[in-house]
């Protein structure tokens, strides 16, 4: 059996490593030169412990290759990019296109699978698609097991934790959308193969809103404790000791305020939602504009900050603790903590530090030559204001001692 995964991103590339380390054959499809090169070096173009060792493992045993234009197979796995256009609306141009790729070289027999996060009804515009470039092939009917189709297909989302990619992709629980029972059998069999928790058979349509269900879940209820750090602001209680205390009831269990939501998933897929369905998803759509609006709060608290201090900006330094989306990982997609440090670094303070142990390069965004990228310690020491934007492990183990006398800003309530 050959499976090819189309995307070589943070979902295509552990998965093909995965499949090749249980001797499966894969052919790894993407558009990018470069990361197809890396690959076939054995190397990896993205940060994920462990997978490293697995590519390259998979490379040299010549169970992965990396190609940039789809190649027949038995299997089609799809890991592409849905990120969301000015509007909210889903863009699922890059799915559009990796589909009309694969259609070309399909073949009676052949499992397509989605795995891509996307909105309901998805799977079955991605048959249209390949219906389009393949009139001589039949494709299953939404619902109808008794239809015998040439193409069987499946959605199947992602549901792995960054950070912990390869071990979530074998130890979580599986979701199998088909698009008739057969499909899903068919996908339940391949995933089988690595997936050692349960793999649970649904139709497309569920599997689709599932996914985006999770999401918008675990949005909800941050957005829950963003609120509630907005309310203890104002009533001048700590948010941290309270929630401790309500989460000591059996049936509570908040989670942490923060300085808003970031990462390309929670703060992407509950739009996919309120996108399909304005006038319900009430509570979905509130919750993002809560998350979103948290910066904002924290800007403000940098702005009570120099004002508590007495003077003006441009005697003061500052510095922000964290960039990444969240703990002790590089990741600076959609990162509030990086919008909030370009933020103050256009504000003209007399130096603005950056502390960033993940990264070594100022990201781009900082225009300013008063903007550097140093250590914790001497950030801390140097700086008047210190606005802590990501609970990192450093930052967690710092001596306290070295905050006094300094305004500090807590967005992650380690220190408090
Ligand atoms: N955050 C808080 N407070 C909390 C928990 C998280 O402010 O109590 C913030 C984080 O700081 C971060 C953001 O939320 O900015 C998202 O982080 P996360 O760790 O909750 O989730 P992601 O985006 O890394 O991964 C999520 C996961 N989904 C769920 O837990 C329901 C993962 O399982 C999905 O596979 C992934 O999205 C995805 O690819 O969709």
């Amino acid at each position: 059996m050959i499976v090819s995964i189309v995307g070589l991103g943070y979902i295509g590339l552990p998965t093909a490593a995965i499949l090749a380390s249980k001797r499966v054959k894969v052919v790894g499809v993407d558009v990018n030169q470069h990361a197809v090169d890396i690959i076939n070096q054995g190397k990896i173009h993205i940060v994920e412990p462990e997978l490293d060792i697995l590519v390259h493992k998979a490379i040299q045993n010549n169970y992965l290759k990396a190609v940039t234009k789809p190649e027949k197979a038995d299997v089609f796995m799809m890991a592409v990019p849905t990120p969301f256009k000015d509007n909210y609306e889903p863009d699922l141009s890059y799915i559009k296109s990796a589909t009309k790729a694969i259609a070309t070289v399909l073949e009676v027999g052949n499992l397509v699978i989605l795995e891509s996060t996307s909105p309901v009804g998805t799977t079955e515009k991605m048959m249209e698609w390949m219906r389009e470039e393949r009139p001589d092939l039949s494709f299953p009917r939404f619902g109808d097991d008794k239809f015998r189709a040439d193409i069987a297909v499946t959605y199947c989302p992602e549901r792995v934790l960054p950070g912990q990619v390869v071990r979530e992709l074998v130890e979580n629980v599986r979701i199998i959308g088909g698009v008739s029972t057969q499909c899903a059998e068919r996908a339940r069999e391949l995933y089988k193969i690595f997936v050692e928790a349960d793999c649970l058979i649904t139709d497309c349509r569920t599997a689709e809103l599932s996914k985006l269900v999770e999401n918008s879940f675990r949005d909800v209820n941050i957005a829950f404790a963003n609120e509630l750090s907005l309310i203890c602001d104002k009533l001048d209680i700590n948010v941290w000791e309270l929630i401790k205390l309500a989460n000591r009831h059996p049936r509570v269990n908040i989670l942490q305020p923060g300085p808003g939501v970031g990462g390309h998933c929670i703060a992407v897929d509950p739009w996919f939602i309120v996108n399909s369905t304005p006038d319900e998803a009430k509570l979905i759509r509130m919750a993002r504009l809560v998350n979103d609006s948290k910066p904002i709060f924290v800007l403000n608290k940098v702005n009570q900050a120099v004002q508590a201090i007495g003077k003006d900006k441009s005697e003061l330094s500052i510095a922000c603790l964290g960039l990444a989306f969240k703990p002790d990982i590089d990741d600076l997609r959609e990162s509030p903590a990086l919008g909030i440090a370009q933020k103050i670094g256009s504000i003209s303070f007399s130096s603005i530090f950056l502390v960033e142990p993940n990264i070594d390069h100022i990201p781009n965004g900082f225009d300013s030559d008063n903007i550097e990228l140093i250590g914790l310690e001497r950030a801390v020491k140097s700086a008047d204001i210190i606005v802590l934007l990501v609970d990192h492990a450093s930052f967690k183990s710092m001596d306290l001692s070295l905050l006094s006398g300094k305004q500090v800003i807590d967005t992650r309530g380690i220190w408090s």
